[in-house]
């Protein structure tokens, strides 16, 4: 408080309305809690609602990146949580800014991203009145968040400000929702009137390592199987567990599996890494070690393990343990603590087992390399149209270690998805289980932002790269540049192959055509660099000319509309 009063008598920073006075704005006060979560840029579109926080943000600088929906602000804040482990913020409007970021809150909802979405509303003294752009936001915002609130005084701003942070790391990681009516963030009060939490100050640490009993029973169950498997989900990366969890799997030589934002872990070509054989491994293990992602229908519900295998589960979230399918031990806490104690358990057995689980891990080696086998032909395909899997082949040939890749469309994506694999740890951006088509240009936004020294690379559909794209152009105007990849197939095919398997060709072709756009002349119109590809061979050649190009890119690739992922044609997704 005494550092606000003197900057502000100082006024060299200030605006010309603080300098006035030793009070301080609701939205000074917003930021100073923004700081001291350790907010370093705020997503935002601006609005007469919120304008104040703005004010804050430049006396704590604090960046602000404006951009052209409030989508977008939201999906860059989660991609910000996502990237750099500092929870997200978003900044927008009353009213149809708000409704415009509530995709963006959903999506980190189900992703368990941790950001908060400021959201202006009229002022309190027209409460109920009909003020311009009022909506209940807070009652629509309550399923989609950990915690949504109004603030009803100038004085408990950074108060709730820091609540609402708290609360988005009570159990799993997620969204919180704020409301500030415009009269509580104009108004200005004494500085000593206000609660401002210090930094790091007002929450707990979340890494619990659950009850060492259960530690130690982990610990055995997995030294007495002779085969087991993990399965290592977002947590691993939102806990920062990967270091932890390649000691786990190496020390008790334990094959794994990777899924949303922990894939990446084990790098490409490690012995303990395993992509194309999961479905075998769960039909066939006797212990399976699912870690930080929930039975949902990327499980079938947990039916896709097998009925009589030892299951056990580990997650932040208390309520997502033993969700939907029986286990045979759930711990609850962070998934570093528990698979360092693990390992740290394991390590004083006199057998580990380690030795005995060669031939396991050698049977999925070799189920690995049958189906890479099996996909080799279509993968160097030179077919014209284009085949997807030839797309995914050239963007995984040209990823490095240091590029983030992220993928945001339909079946394109899903048909990378067994393809593409990112060289380093959170590496790998995907929307996550709400399946948000539109997270691409927000999130490679948010990481180029956050990863300057980053590349990063987004393989779009044409339909997905539509939602969001006009943001390709604050990427260019802020010095952002990424390699967008459209898939183009002129489609929302994923859509379609499920329309016209159910209604036959004439009746499934509805609703679904996109049109041929060309997306590298929206990309040249915009500040970038843009081509167009129609042949497997020049796809390489592109992908490096982009990246030499230095600016943000979009490759318009031309694919085969008439192929689907296999993934699609079995509809696994609704299953
Ligand atoms: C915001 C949103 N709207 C609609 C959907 C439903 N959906 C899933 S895949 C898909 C088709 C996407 O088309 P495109 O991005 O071109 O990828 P393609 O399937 O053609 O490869 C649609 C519309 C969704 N997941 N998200
Ligand atoms: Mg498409």
């Amino acid at each position: 408080m005494a550092g606000a009063a003197k900057r502000s008598t100082e006024g060299s920073s200030e605006s010309a309305a603080t300098e006035a006075s030793p009070k301080i704005s609701g939205g000074n006060l917003v930021a100073k809690a923004l700081k001291n979560e350790g907010v370093e840029a705020i997503f935002t579109l601006c609005g007469g609602h919120i304008i104040d926080i703005y004010d804050g943000c430049l006396n704590e600088g604090i960046k602000i990146v404006d951009v052209r929906h409030e989508q977008v602000a939201a999906h860059a804040a989660d991609g910000y949580w996502r990237v750099t482990g500092k929870t997200g913020c978003a900044v927008v409007t009353a009213g149809p800014g708000t409704t415009d970021a509530m995709t963006g809150v959903a999506n980190a909802f189900r992703a368990e991203s941790a950001m908060l979405l400021i959201g202006g509303q009229g002022p309190l003294s027209q409460h109920r009145m009909g003020s311009l752009q009022d909506l209940p936001h807070v009652d629509m915002m309550q399923p989609i968040t950990k915690f949504a609130a109004t603030v009803s005084s100038t004085e408990r701003i950074a108060d709730m400000v820091s609540m609402a942070f708290r609360e988005c790391y009570n159990g799993a990681p997620g969204p919180s929702f704020l409301e500030i009516p415009r009269d509580v963030l104009d108004a200005r009060i004494d500085p000593a009137r206000a609660r401002v939490p210090a930094a790091h100050h007002y929450r707990a640490s979340t890494k619990s390592a659950g009850d060492p009993r259960d530690v130690e029973r982990l610990a055995d169950l997995l030294v007495k199987s002779a085969r087991p498997c993990v399965l290592l989900g977002t947590q691993v990366w939102s806990c920062r567990a990967g270091a932890a969890a390649i000691e786990f799997c190496r020390q008790l030589n334990i094959p794994a599996y990777m899924n949303g934002a922990a894939r990446g872990t084990f790098a490409p070509g490690d012995p303990h890494h395993f992509h194309q054989t999961r479905g075998y491994a769960f039909e066939k293990a006797d212990t399976i070690v699912i870690i930080g992602t929930p039975f949902d229908f990327r499980m079938g519900y947990g039916r896709r393990l097998r009925a009589d295998a030892t299951v056990v589960q580990i997650d932040l979230d208390y309520r997502t343990v033993g969700k939907n399918r029986d286990i045979s031990l759930g711990i609850v806490g962070d998934a570093g603590a528990i698979l360092s104690a693990a390992t740290q358990a394991a390590s004083g057995r006199v057998d580990n087992g380690a030795r005995r689980r060669d031939g396991w891990l050698s049977e999925l080696r070799e189920q690995e390399n049958k189906s890479a086998e099996a996909m080799r032909s279509r993968l160097l395909s030179d077919a014209s149209p284009i085949h997807p899997l030839r797309l995914a082949h050239e963007i995984n040939q040209f990823l490095t270690e240091n590029t983030i890749f992220i993928g945001d469309g339909g079946d394109v994506v899903t048909f990378s998805g067994g393809v593409i694999q990112p060289k380093s740890p959170g590496h790998w951006m995907d929307p996550g289980p709400l399946g948000t088509l539109g997270v691409g240009t927000p999130f490679a936004m948010a990481a180029k932002l956050a990863r300057p020294e980053k590349e990063v690379v987004c393989l779009f559909g044409d339909g997905a790269f539509g939602l969001t794209g006009w943001d390709f152009e604050t990427c260019v105007r802020y010095g952002l540049p990424f390699i967008g990849v459209v898939g183009n197939n002129s489609h929302m095919n994923q859509i379609r192959y499920g329309q016209t398997a159910k209604y036959g060709k004439a009746r499934g072709e509805v609703a679904n055509y996109l049109g041929d756009v060309h997306f590298e002349q929206f990309a040249r119109m915009l500040g970038g660099h843009g081509e167009e590809v129609r042949e497997a061979k020049d796809i390489g050649p592109a992908l490096r000319r982009a990246r030499e190009s230095g600016k943000c890119a979009l490759i318009n690739v031309w694919i085969d509309p008439d192929v689907y992922a296999p993934g699609t044609m079995n509809q696994t997704m609704y299953k």
